[in-house]
């Protein structure tokens, strides 16, 4: 048992409150480090795990180890995504309370193999017959064919996650999974239609090309060759297939199975992706201002393919009608024009299948009885990003990272205030950063980024990113956390563009360029478009064209509101459950095992606010622990107590610490719990009480040596 005091020197801390300076950011990096250089990824702050991205397979995820978890006192273990695991489950079924897993971290850090650890421990720990293991293997499968749709080779990571997920595992009262349910947030769809170069687009697309049968390309009009097409390939040379393309396109198939999309249904899902490459490859010239199409019977080829009116999607890809209050007017669009009409129309199918996918697969994972389910949700969400240059897409994220510190912060202070208040400690006042003002600024009704951005999207006349520049300078300018490029010192001036503002988020200063603001925000699908998609009888078009079509008498909201929506649905979702933070770090930008860059490492632990976390947990006592298990490992160490004390677990708890030596200020004792200021007590405890362990063998050693 206590594992966590064990070893200290050969592997650092098991758990940074145990530090002796917990305000030292290279004595937490160190920390990290030595343990990392042991092939020991995990760390606790306190019931928070930093995760340390091994980029290797570690044997650590065994049955036995999963074994070795179920049912263990978190702190008689090792720290484990196991234990996180485990202890909320425990949670869940003994105390009743809901959970939620929070996961973050930056891009490549180990979230979404971390969610799936999550997932295999439950699946593992929980019965396995008939329906149940039905569940189980749907929830299980679900992963690959989210990944084959929303994942995608970036630069940062193979298999990078260009969407955020909340999944819900839902149990019956028996603590066995019956159920479940994916909340999807903002896929990356701008990727359909191009990527930076070296990264790739969604991997099905090379799934499909490369595990096809020749029938089934030949039926769908392709080639296998990645080249042939303009979206894979940006034009340039196109990336290759990677060496698990054939085997996962198979998998996906058995998993498309599993969660019950019948052979039809996935023709027609591999139907619109192969119409979405085709479409890439429809090209325009320009006569007299008029965009014309190039290659005809390509849209040709589409419009089979989708089975919809060739000519109505011929002329909505060169037009465009608008609605006014009088009547309807079609005016012809020029090159460039349609060439945006073009790749909207593929951004909005792909998006609008990928919600539709997780949708079906909700429709799956319903469980047959709802009474009495309780829930573990599983959050496996982007980190806060800063690039070279910052986009819109950046800024949903950041703001997204915003709101869960404020949640963590709200709730981390929450629970430790909560347990001294329970137990009867005094409450010591910690002062810390509340980002709640930068939240504010980005979200706040009327007066916020987003209600101003929204403003200027949906205003009359030409409004474009510049005006939307200067309109939020004007508004904003006022404000600690905003800073204009105009209102910058020289200094900042010089790495600002005219086009850029900047945030200070609590995580560090971001740089955002407006390019292209007004026109993701307003994501516009050109009505002729739309109707064009109405009038395909594959199953999939209708539905997800339909439906929007209905929502859309109304004035459609901007992409920005709908993140805040969807965000602020789910803080509510999470504020109820009993939170566990897993916050996961890489050692290095190479997906490489064995380089841990300290300066790397140490960037991510202030971006995830870890120093203020290990700040929050030891302001008041580092250590604190239930009387039984106190007393259980140090009862040695006090002859009142040992063998046995007889009394109250609390009464041996007092005895143990006077002849210890304990002075009054260096502890406390709670209710049911003895809170330690400082490590070092513990420590020179621990210590005694390992030379006395050391002692007692050699007793017993000795004695048996008698013996014999
Ligand atoms: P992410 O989810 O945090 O990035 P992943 O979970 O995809 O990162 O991890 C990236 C890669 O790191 C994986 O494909 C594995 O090769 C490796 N990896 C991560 N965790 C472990 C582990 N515990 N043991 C061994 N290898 C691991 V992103 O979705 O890009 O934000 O957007
Ligand atoms: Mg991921």
């Amino acid at each position: 048992m206590e594992s966590h005091l064990e070893d200290r020197d050969r592997v650092g801390v098991a758990d940074a409150v145990l530090l002796e300076d917990f305000t030292n950011e290279n004595a937490f990096v160190n920390n990290l480090q030595k343990r990392f250089d042991e092939d020991v990824i995990y760390t606790y702050i306190g019931p928070v795990l930093v995760s340390v991205n091994p980029y290797k397979e570690l044997n650590i995820y065994t049955t036995a180890d999963v074994k070795a978890y179920e049912k263990k006192n978190f702190f008689e273990v090792p720290p484990h995504v196991y234990a996180i695991t485990d202890t909320a489950y425990r949670s869940l079924r003994e105390e009743n309370r809901e959970q939620c897993i929070l996961i973050s971290g930056e891009s490549g850090s180990g979230k979404t193999e971390a969610s799936k650890k999550v997932l295999q421990y439950i699946s593992e720990v929980t019965e396995r017959k008939g329906e149940i293991e039905k569940v189980k293997n749907k929830l299980l499968d679900s992963n690959p064919v989210l990944e084959a749709f929303g994942n995608a080779k970036t630069n940062k990571n193979d298999n990078s996650s260009r969407f955020g997920k909340f999944m819900d595992i839902q149990f019956n009262f028996e603590g066995n999974p019956v159920g479940g349910n994916i909340l999807n947030y903002l896929l990356e769809k701008s990727r359909v239609i191009s990527q930076a170069p070296g990264e790739r687009n969604f991997h099905i697309f090379y799934q499909l090309l490369k595990g096809a049968t020749q029938e089934t390309l030949s039926k769908l009009s392709l080639k296998r060759d990645l080249g042939a097409y303009y979206y894979l390939s940006n034009g340039e040379r196109s990336q290759d297939f990677n060496s698990n393309d054939l085997a996962n396109f198979n998998e996906i198939q058995r998993a498309l199975s599993t969660l019950e999309f019948s052979q039809e249904v996935q023709n027609d899902i591999f139907t619109i992706i192969s119409a979405i490459l085709h479409l890439g490859n429809v090209g325009f010239s320009e006569a007299e201002g008029k965009a014309v199409i190039l290659k005809p019977d390509l849209v040709e080829t589409i419009a089979k393919l989708l089975n919809c009116d060739s000519e109505k999607l011929q002329l909505s890809l060169v037009q465009r009608t608008i609605e006014t209050i009088r009547d309807v007017v079609t005016t012809p669009l020029d090159r460039e024009l349609a060439i945006y009409a073009r790749d909207a129309l593929a951004k909005a199918v792909y998006d609008r299948l990928f919600t539709w996918l997780v949708k079906r697969i909700n429709r799956s994972l319903q469980p047959s009885d709802t009474r009495r389910i309780s829930v573990m949700g599983i959050l496996d969400i982007y980190g806060f990003e800063i690039f070279q240059k910052n986009r819109f897409e950046q800024l949903c994220i950041n703001f997204c990272n915003e709101k869960l510190q404020q949640l963590f912060i709200e709730l981390t202070l929450r629970s430790e205030q909560d347990e001294y208040q329970k137990e009867g400690i005094q409450w010591e006042h910690v002062t810390y950063f509340d980002n709640k003002i930068i939240c504010d600024l980005i979200e706040e009704k009327h007066k916020g980024l987003i209600a101003f951005m929204d403003e200027e999207c949906l205003r009359p006349g030409d409004p474009n990113d510049l005006t939307l520049l200067a309109k939020l300078d004007k508004q904003l300018s006022y404000h600690n956390h905003y800073i204009s490029h105009k209102k910058a010192d020289v200094k900042l001036q010089k790495i600002m563009g005219r086009d850029e503002f900047r945030l200070i988020h609590y995580a560090g200063a971001v740089t955002y360029n407006v390019k292209s603001f007004i026109e993701k925000n307003n994501d516009l699908l050109y009505r002729d478009l739309r109707e064009a998609m109405c009038s395909s009888s594959n199953s999939i078009l209708q539905s997800i064209f339909t439906e929007s079509e209905q929502r859309s008498k109304k004035m459609p909201e901007t992409a920005i509101t709908q993140f805040k929506n969807s965000l602020n649905n789910l803080m509510v979702i999470l504020k109820d459950k009993e939170p566990s933070y897993i916050r996961c770090i890489k050692p290095n930008e190479f997906q490489k095992s064995g380089v841990f860059d300290v300066e790397i490492v140490k960037h991510q632990v202030t971006y995830l606010g870890l120093m203020e976390n290990l700040r929050v947990r030891r302001a008041g006592f580092a250590y604190r622990r239930t009387y039984e298990l106190f007393l259980r490992r140090y009862k040695s160490l006090c002859k009142d107590t040992w063998p046995n004390y007889r009394g109250s677990a609390k009464d041996g708890v007092q005895h143990l610490v006077c002849s210890l030596g304990y002075e009054a200020e260096e502890y406390q004792m709670g209710k049911t719990k003895i809170f330690i200021r400082h490590p070092q007590t513990l420590f020179r405890t621990e210590d005694a009480f390992q030379v006395k362990k050391h002692d007692i063998a050699s007793i017993i050693q000795a004695n048996w040596k008698g013996l014999l």
